[in-house]
């Protein structure tokens, strides 16, 4: 089985952006290799992103390892230039082509027209694939494979979905040894101390009913690996792959309080020098869990903030409130963790005045740092709907322009808003935001080593090139 993470032009999907754009390892593609392997079959997987390979060279390299199937993983930003892929690879080789991820997950009937693309694995693919697989191999009926997609007669069959995965601890870690070596990966530069970073999933799915985001793999249902589990999969990373600093990529890493607690009992009894930062809810933070934390070496906690604006933030119904963001960031920095504030600017309902409020906020809070990110609405989600229905969202946007405001073009402007106002209050809080002489210094005092001096550059050179 040959595994491709499609290549990932930065330069042109991120314009001005593209010294701090993260590259990082395609763990969906890690699971389903290990679980692949752990069934039996041999398994590459062929980072493209991250080895800067094009499409030519793709095909060189599936030429020699010969597989007897194909896979691709695919988000919206990258869905144009996976076709493209599958296309080249589908004249080439005389193969079935899988196709998993968020994209199609969402947007399946559309992308499944496309005759490159064989079979659709939706949703978590661990156990959909290793079963596809032996069904392909033994020649059985798809229609009995739960969660997937395919065309017969002409027409496009779906499966019943498949009941997410309950057990997360029955799942093999992560085939990591297939990618290429961890140092090859880059992190924006506001989010690592250490490097090389290490990146780990501890839960799936989010119980929360945030308007803007696409929760089409993971659905609703939280689910948590042990604290055991997780802290074994950090040792690993320590020790086999050189990691010096770890990032939780959960969607909402402390839903359960308890969980987190023991976490970092696990890691401070197993007495894990390393240093660790996650994604973080506001409404299940406190004390008590932010010592702990800080304890067990971490350092930096990212919070979804969104908009400095209360009826702005009623609209995406996070269940947020300013008061809650502004005692949960105090807390938090008291407690020794940094803080990194992730705002949208141009969310539905917002002016000039609410894009100022947030502007605002995030300049009084103690932040380490802030993203600010233009509002995109993801096809499977309700802000999609929304934005379709309402007509804000621009008529022809191509999938290669849903990149949260990072390339130049804007697929989504309320009504009171253009899209060069947009643009111009991203600029504005970028600077505003990072320009402040007390901030700077603060910052400037924290460089320690060469490496802080390179990750400093990067993010200036982003700043200057704000206009
Ligand atoms: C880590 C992360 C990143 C990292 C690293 C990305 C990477 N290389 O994996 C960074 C910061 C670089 C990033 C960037 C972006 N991200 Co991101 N990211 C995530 C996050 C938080 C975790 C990804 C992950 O590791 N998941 C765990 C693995 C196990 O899940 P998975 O990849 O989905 O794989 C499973 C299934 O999908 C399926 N599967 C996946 N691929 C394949 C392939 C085959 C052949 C098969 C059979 C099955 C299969 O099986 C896997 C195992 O169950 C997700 C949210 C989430 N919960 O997944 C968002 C998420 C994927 N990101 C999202 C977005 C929007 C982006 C950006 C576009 C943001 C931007 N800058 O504009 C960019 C796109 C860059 C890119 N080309 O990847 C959206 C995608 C929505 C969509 N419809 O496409 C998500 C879902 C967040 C959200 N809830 O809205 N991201």
């Amino acid at each position: 089985v040959c595994l491709v993470n499609p290549p990932w032009a930065l330069a042109e999907h991120f314009g001005k952006f593209r010294n701090v754009a993260s590259v990082q390892q395609p763990l969906g593609l890690a699971y389903l290799a290990a679980g692949l392997e752990m069934n039996g079959h041999e398994v590459a997987i062929i980072d493209a992103a991250v080895l800067n390979y094009n499409d030519e060279r793709i095909i060189e390299e599936i030429r020699r390892y010969a597989p007897d199937i194909i896979g691709v993983t695919c988000v919206t930003p990258s869905y144009q230039g996976t076709l493209t892929l599958a296309f080249k690879l589908k004249s080439m080789f005389d193969l079935p082509v899988l196709i998993g991820g968020p994209h199609v997950t969402a947007v399946t009937e559309e992308t499944m027209r496309n005759p490159c693309f064989n079979i659709a694995v939706l949703g978590e693919g661990d156990f959909t694939t290793v079963q596809l697989l032996e069904t392909l191999r033994n020649g059985g009926d798809l229609a009995k494979v739960q969660g997937i997609a395919f065309r017969r007669d002409g027409k496009l069959i779906r499966t019943p979905p498949r009941p997410y995965i309950e057990n997360l601890d029955a799942l093999p870690l992560p085939a990591r040894h297939l990618l290429p070596e961890l140092g090859r990966y880059k992190p924006t530069p506001s989010a690592y101390r250490y490097l090389p970073q290490a990146t780990m999933i501890t839960s799936r799915g989010c119980p929360y009913h945030c308007t803007f985001c696409d929760r089409s793999v993971f659905g609703n249902k939280y689910r948590t690996r042990t604290a055991r589990n997780v802290v074994d999969e950090m040792e690993l990373l320590i020790t086999k792959y050189g990691a010096n600093e770890i990032r939780f990529w959960d969607d909402t890493f402390n839903v359960d309080q308890q969980r987190v607690m023991e976490i970092c009992e696990e890691i401070t009894n197993r007495e894990l020098d390393v240093a660790w930062t996650c994604l973080g809810r506001i409404n299940h933070m406190n004390e008590t869990i932010l010592k702990a934390m800080a304890k067990a070496g971490c350092w930096q906690i990212d919070y979804g903030i969104e908009s400095g604006n209360q009826l702005i933030l009623n609209g995406i119904t996070k269940g947020q409130t300013l008061e809650m963001v502004r005692r949960v960031v105090g807390i938090t920095h008291k407690a020794g963790i940094g803080v990194r504030g992730f705002f949208m600017l141009g969310l539905p309902g917002e002016t000039e005045a609410t894009m100022n409020d947030t502007i605002r906020f995030a300049k009084r809070l103690s932040l380490r740092s802030a993203v600010f990110h233009i509002t995109t609405p993801f096809p499977g989600t309700e802000l999609f709907k929304l934005a379709t229905r309402s007509g804000e969202l621009r008529a022809g946007t191509s999938y290669d322009e849903y990149m949260l405001g990072f390339s130049d073009d804007v697929p989504y402007v309320p009504t009171d808003l253009t899209a060069q106002c947009i643009k111009h209050f991203q600029s504005t809080a970028y600077k505003q935001f990072y320009f402040r002489p007390g901030f700077l210094l603060r910052r400037i005092t924290e460089i320690r080593t060469l490496e802080d001096v390179q990750r400093y550059a990067r993010a200036f050179f982003m700043l200057d090139r704000l206009n």
